[in-house]
């Protein structure tokens, strides 16, 4: 006989377990179990049942600024007529990772990076978050190493990183772009919200991020920490108080819209705030003050302190 079972990899406050026999998706399946659990508690399903389960995204904490006591998983239901073991991650709730005899069977994820740029830092703290294992492979852009025939025929015709590889030898798929990057490794994940307006509000920050923020806030740290104002072209040098001025304005609305959401979407964090807190954590390497922004340094600090987070490079 085979039927699914679902078990608590760690000690969480909060569980909800659902069953669904047939149901396709998190909000078809009929809760089992809403309540307390530890580390090795498990639900076994019959034949042909699916199991599902999230998790509080903090314990109840009474001075937590989240509204919601659950983490809404959009994922889809799985388990269908196998033994599969479900494990939550140590990482980010409303995930869940599956494990079954036969191994994950996912593509292997390898990241063409540079270290010290913020959007390939977006894709690694994705991730991270998320408990997904992701290979890095490292070049120096200002040796113009993404410049070279080789990687401009095979990785990125663009000549730029982050660029996210899926799969090995003749399979691979290579997608550029840090953000699509992240919305690939995020599908079906808590960090991609399911209801239709939130979902777009989300990639409406993102794309606020690459067009108000990133080619101010992260060029002009890239001139000054890296390139260093010396050796900066006259052009560059031209550019820099436009620069400077967009990149506050960028701030100023980040810190405006932070003052009553605890994160870009609302109460829990997507990938909106991955893609905008990159470049805004590391934004006075650029010369932008954040001690004018409270609400962006209280966001940074929630940030950081989200499960499975990992520090810049
Ligand atoms: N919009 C792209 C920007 C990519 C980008 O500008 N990458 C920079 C590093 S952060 C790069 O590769 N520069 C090297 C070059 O242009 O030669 C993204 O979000 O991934």
């Amino acid at each position: 006989m085979t039927y699914p079972v679902l078990r608590i990899s760690g000690d969480y406050a909060f569980v909800e377990v659902r069953k669904g026999r047939g149901a396709m998706r998190w909000r078809d399946m009929t809760p089992i179990h809403r309540g307390p659990a530890t580390a090795g508690k498990e639900w076994k399903g019959g034949e042909g049942d699916k199991l599902a389960a999230c998790h509080c995204l903090w314990p109840s904490d009474p001075n937590s600024t989240l509204s919601q006591p659950y983490e809404q998983s959009s994922w889809e239901g799985l388990g269908t007529g196998q033994p599969k073991l479900l494990v939550f991650p140590t990482t980010l709730s409303g995930f869940i990772a599956l494990q079954d005899e036969a191994g994950s069977g996912e593509d292997a994820l390898t990241l063409h990076e540079d270290p010290r740029s913020g959007n390939c830092y977006k894709i690694k703290l994705t991730a991270a978050l998320l408990g997904l294992p992701l290979a890095t492979r490292a070049y120096d852009i200002m040796q113009g190493e993404t410049r070279t025939p080789e990687f401009l025929a095979t990785v990125n015709a663009n000549g730029r990183i982050p660029v996210l590889q899926i799969g090995e030898g003749e399979q691979a798929r290579f997608l550029p772009e840090s953000n699509a990057a992240c919305w690939y490794l995020a599908h079906g994940s808590a960090l991609i919200p399911e209801e239709r307006f939130a979902q777009a509000d989300m990639l409406r920050w993102m794309f606020f991020e690459q067009y108000n923020h990133e080619p101010n806030v992260a060029t002009l740290r890239f001139w000054l920490r890296f390139v260093g104002e010396a050796n900066l072209s006259e052009q560059q040098r031209a550019q820099m108080m436009a620069k400077r001025m967009a990149g506050c304005a960028a701030l100023e609305l980040m810190d405006k819209h932070l003052a009553s959401n605890a994160f870009f979407c609302g109460d829990t964090p997507t990938l909106a705030d991955i893609a905008l807190f990159a470049y805004t954590h590391v934004a006075e390497e650029g010369g932008f003050g954040l001690g004018n922004y409270p609400h962006i340094r209280s966001w940074i600090a929630r940030v950081q302190a989200l499960p499975g987070f990992v520090p810049m490079s």
